[in-house]
């Protein structure tokens, strides 16, 4: 009576998210539902859609089964257990960054390429790195009708794309720089989180975070550039299906608690005006055009978290680039960039089989 569904990492901080989503949802397609976490979680209670379920710790018996399951952990457990998952037959929807550019592996935005979910030797699929998630819902409709060419973004990223401990770091410097004059001499906003005890080397983040923009996110990689900003690069080509779109990223983390935004900058082969790319978008179901900006009307991060939609607005043309637009998007980075996507992907193994 229905397919399982498992979900890896039920108790960690999009796992959360998921399960808000799935108790949200209108109806659900499974028969039953699996929590799954580390031996440590286990034995918990959650309550999924008004039933209380345990939390059974990972072993590969607990995939049994499992029609899908859906990873939300570290790499380095997706990338053992998510195999032992689909040796058992479930298919293993991953949001860790372990498998997505694996050539066996689709990476899969449902808006943009949900065919892909079909094409899967491994028996994984990939969810993409939420940055790259918040943009391809525009993208990828814009990219249908005018051929996307040329990609150069700008990311202002939620402290919670580094998870609770980022989340738990931006609120304690605020709280140590709140009513503080401080943010007016070099220097002034470590020194005044140092006296609160908030040492620079602990933070997961290389500078503070209260006051401050960071332009760095993810590992350090060749010449420079950070993970976050080659994850942009190589997962908007492979969603897109354009192995040679030219893309450019720098990624910048702001003090907001959750939901990444991105300036775009994007270039076509055809002509498209600011009109026909407010139509299209505004036509996407999983889109919310706000963008009046004579009535201070465009998305933000503190208006558009905790929603579903992308939200999109600025809309320009580039005045000194042809066939070009200028966008500003907001997504929430839990919901869309994580849980929501995954989840769609796992509806969509099951729907459309
Ligand atoms: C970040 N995109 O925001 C990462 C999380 N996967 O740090």
């Amino acid at each position: 009576n229905g397919p399982v569904l498992a979900l890896v990492g039920a108790t960690g901080a999009v796992g959360t998210v998921m399960i808000d989503i799935i108790n949200g949802r209108e109806s659900v397609p499974w028969g039953e539902i699996r929590l799954i976490a580390s031996a440590r979680s286990a034995g918990k209670k959650i309550t999924v859609r008004g039933e209380d379920l345990t939390v059974i710790a990972l072993s590969p018996e607990a995939f049994d089964g499992v029609d899908v399951a859906m990873f939300d952990v570290p790499d380095e457990v997706s990338a053992e257990w998510a195999p032992i998952a689909a040796e058992r037959g479930a298919v293993a929807v991953d949001n860790s960054g372990a498998f997505r550019m694996d050539p066996e592996v689709p990476l899969v935005v449902p808006e943009v390429n949900a065919e892909a979910v079909h094409n899967r030797p491994r028996g994984i699929i990939s969810n993409p790195n939420c940055t790259t998630l918040s943009m391809m819902a525009g993208l990828g409709a814009l990219h249908r009708e005018y051929q996307l060419t040329e990609l150069v973004v700008a990311s202002y990223q939620a402290v919670s794309g580094a998870g609770q401990s980022g989340v738990d770091r931006l609120y304690a410097e605020i709280a140590a720089v709140a009513g503080k004059a401080v943010g007016e001499k070099a220097g002034d906003v470590r020194a005044a989180l140092e006296a609160a005890g908030l040492v620079q080397s602990e933070s997961p983040f290389p500078a503070p975070m209260a006051f401050n923009v960071v332009p760095w996110a993810g590992s350090l990689k060749e010449d420079g550039w950070s993970s976050e900003e080659l994850k942009v690069r190589n997962e908007s080509r492979k969603i897109l299906g354009i192995p040679d779109l030219k893309v450019s990223a720098t990624c910048v983390r702001v003090p907001v608690v959750t939901t990444h935004s991105m300036a775009v900058h994007a270039t076509f082969a055809r002509e498209v005006t600011v009109e026909q790319a407010r139509k299209l978008l505004g036509a996407q179901p999983s889109i919310v055009l706000v963008d009046d900006p004579a009535n201070g009307e465009y998305p933000t991060p503190a208006e558009v978290v905790g929603g579903d939609p992308t939200y999109i607005g600025r809309i320009r043309q580039a005045l000194d680039f042809p066939n070009t637009l200028e966008l500003f998007v907001c997504g929430d980075n839990l919901r869309k960039g994580a849980a929501l996507n995954t989840y769609e992907i796992a509806e969509v193994i099951v729907t459309q089989a």
